[in-house]
């Protein structure tokens, strides 16, 4: 599985991967007010060579504005101003495409309330050098979670198992949202019918990626549960994403049952 960097399992896979282009950092933002400045400040000193690109869903809060704010005293800072709130998936989704179109070589997701830790981010961007996709893992040896309740990792752990099982992945951490893609990955995957609220986004993009045979690797990470600012996710969110994971895995394995069924029978033996 991973070797706790999760590098040298990448390199063990023997496919040969190009150099990696500018990243852009991509956070979505739903009443962020206050966060997005701290956010995108630490962004900017970790990884002073990338570009932030804020996707704020018009955010009744002015997160918008303040990421204005940022975007004209520096020129390593975008932003994307949606229409109204249409959820984390189709935030990204359009970040990904306004990325792709921009040239970017590197598209990261990153929340916008502290969680995923920039100061991690050097450590996926080495270990992308020779993946198509990386995860920011939570639950990887070396990987942990802070200030979070007992019965929220209760959720998300079996969130990840249950998916890992119902669609047969081989990862840890299926719902996370710090990852870091390559270009050529979110071009191969075909992003228009990615199911677009919270959860389901993060496990469709990943069951994709395994299946298209990218070469997906989680890195360990410290997820702080955010101090300032509420939680979008909700039991609705929660409850879709389970009901379509039990929908995929269900048609994977008639899938399955079906090729089985159709293979031509073996020939006599003489
Ligand atoms: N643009 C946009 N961002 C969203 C939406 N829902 C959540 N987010 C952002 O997605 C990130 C993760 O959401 P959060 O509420 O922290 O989820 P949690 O960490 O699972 O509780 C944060 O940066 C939110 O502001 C949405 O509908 N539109
Ligand atoms: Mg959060």
């Amino acid at each position: 599985m991973n070797d706790g960097d999760g590098i040298r399992e990448a390199e063990a896979s023997g496919k040969r991967f190009g150099p990696l282009g500018t990243a852009l950092v991509i956070i979505p933002t739903y009443n962020e007010a206050e966060n997005i400045k701290a956010i995108v400040g630490r962004v900017r000193s970790a990884v002073p060579e990338a570009h932030v690109l804020v996707a704020d869903d018009n955010s009744p809060d002015g997160t918008g504005k303040l990421a204005d704010e940022l975007a004209a005293e520096d020129d390593h800072v975008q932003v994307l101003h949606r229409k109204g709130k249409e959820g984390l998936g189709a935030a990204y989704l359009a970040g990904f495409r306004w990325g792709l179109d921009n040239g970017y070589g590197v598209l990261v997701e990153m929340d916008a309330d502290g969680s995923h830790r920039p100061e991690e981010l050097p450590r996926l961007l080495t270990a992308l050098k020779s993946a198509d996709l990386v995860l920011g893992s939570r639950w990887v040896p070396g990987g942990r979670v802070v200030n979070w309740p007992k019965s929220r990792e209760f959720i998300s752990r079996g969130g990840s198992l249950y998916s890992r099982v119902a669609l047969d992945l081989p990862l840890r951490d299926i719902t996370g949202g710090y990852r870091a893609f390559r270009r050529e990955t979110l071009e191969g995957l075909g992003l228009d019918d990615v199911a677009s609220q919270g959860y389901c986004f993060q496990v469709d993009l990943a069951r994709r990626s395994v299946k298209a045979g990218y070469h997906v690797i989680e890195v360990p990470i410290t997820f702080v549960e955010r101090e300032l600012g509420d939680s979008k996710m909700s039991r609705d969110i929660l409850v879709e994403a389970l009901w379509r994971v039990t929908t995929w895995g269900a048609q994977e394995r008639a899938g399955k049952l079906l090729g089985r069924a159709k293979r031509p029978p073996l020939p006599p033996r003489s």
